[in-house]
Parts: structure tokens; C-alpha cells; sequence
């Protein structure tokens, strides 16, 4: 019998910004590069850049090119914990400049586009699965207003419509500060390895692929 041909499960993460020199994040989209999740899927990861038109940009070649079946987006937030978003919101409101310089403030992104939008995976799941992984867990209606709630609002505006291949399957995670990240030996924030980060992440792509009950 031929060998039934992979879906995608498209794996973004984002390049380091505001003076760190890592992002766990585009690291783990790398790492998962070619894993097999399980459920018929394959794993492409891809890197962004920190800026919300560039990254918008690269991330339609990547779905024109894959015809994505999952979307799972990643990006490093404050929080001492995994964040998944349930919700991204239409406005844009930099606090530092992204990578390309720009910094609108108080500007939509979509200028009729809706005021939110949620994600319809089963965020309640999800969660469960992520803090199976030793980091707590959370879930967020709040991916702040910078370049991951950008990303996060153009992929859920694309992916609703009707007969789109990540139809009610995409999803944001915000993951924690990493020990990578260590900005001074008196840096006092919680970092976890990124080991432990990316077996949570491990486990989201495979609760993502094939739902069922926590391994
Ligand atoms: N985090 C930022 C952008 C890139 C990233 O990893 C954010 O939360 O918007």
C-alpha cells in the first residue's frame, strides 16, 4: 500500500528582539523541524522575523507553499508560565520599536477587520496537556499587542474562512523566559531550561496532532 502523504503542522517561532540575543521560541521551530507528531502529521518549523508586516509576509508563503492542516505559533512572553491564547486582538501598540524599526501605537491591524478573534482549539485541553510537562500552564485572552498578537490576529482572520486547510486549528502558546536569557548574573526573573520548554511544546504538538487522552 503507498505510504499515505504527511500533513503539515506548521511551527513558527520568532527571532530574538529588544536586546536579548535568543528566542526560545524561533529555537524550538527549528528544533521540531521534521518531527512526526503523530495523527498523519509532519512538523515544518519556521523562524520570523520580529516585525509584524515581514513576518506576515513569510508566514502566507509558508501556508500558500504547505497547505497547513495545524498552525501551532510560538513567541517568548514575560510570564513564568506557558500561556495558550485563546483570543487575538485588532489593535497594534508597540511599547519598543520590532526588528524593522516600526512601533505603531493605537492602530488596528485590519482596518475593518473585528475587534477580536478566538481561536477554536480546545484551549481547556490543551492546557492540561502543556502543564503535564512540569511548567504551569495558563490560559491567556491577553497575547499583549506587539508582534505575536499581530501575527496571531492575520493568522485567525485568514484561517476562518470557510474550506481553509487550518480551519479551527490554529493556535498561539506564549512560552516562558529561558535560562539562555540570562541578561546578568543578578538577573532574578524565574528562567526554565529549554529542555523543559521545549518537552511542554513536545507535548502540545502532539495533543495538537492527534487529540486523545495525555500520554
Ligand atoms: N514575543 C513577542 C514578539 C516575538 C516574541 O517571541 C511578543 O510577545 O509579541
Amino acid at each position: 500500500m503507498p505510504e499515505r502523504k504527511k500533513e503539515t503542522l506548521l511551527l513558527t517561532g520568532f527571532t530574538p528582539f529588544g536586546g536579548d540575543s535568543f528566542n526560545p521560541s524561533g529555537a524550538l521551530a527549528e528544533r521540531f523541524h521534521g518531527m512526526d507528531p503523530g495523527g498523519g502529521a509532519m512538523v515544518r518549523g519556521l523562524p520570523l522575523p520580529v516585525s509584524g508586516p515581514a513576518a506576515w509576509a513569510m508566514l502566507q508563503r509558508a501556508i500558500r507553499a504547505t497547505r497547513p492542516r495545524w498552525i501551532l505559533a510560538l513567541g517568548v512572553s514575560g510570564r513564568e508560565c506557558l500561556s495558550v491564547e485563546t483570543t487575538a486582538w485588532n489593535e497594534a501598540d508597540f511599547s519598543i520599536p520590532d526588528n524593522a524599526g516600526l512601533q505603531p501605537r493605537a492602530a488596528r491591524i485590519l482596518a475593518r477587520g473585528p475587534a477580536s478573534l478566538r481561536s477554536e482549539v480546545d484551549s481547556d485541553a490543551l492546557t492540561a496537556a502543556a502543564g503535564s510537562s512540569g511548567i504551569p500552564a495558563e490560559i491567556s485572552a491577553d497575547p499583549g499587542r506587539y508582534v505575536c498578537n499581530w501575527t496571531y490576529y492575520r493568522l485567525l482572520h485568514l484561517t476562518r474562512r470557510a474550506g481553509h486547510s487550518a480551519r479551527g486549528r490554529t493556535l498561539f502558546l506564549h512560552i516562558p523566559p529561558v535560562s539562555e536569557m540570562r541578561r546578568s548574573p543578578g538577573d532574578k526573573r524565574l528562567l526554565f531550561p529549554l529542555a523543559q520548554v521545549a518537552a511542554a511544546v513536545e507535548r502540545v504538538l502532539r495533543h495538537l496532532a492527534h487529540p486523545g487522552p495525555a500520554a
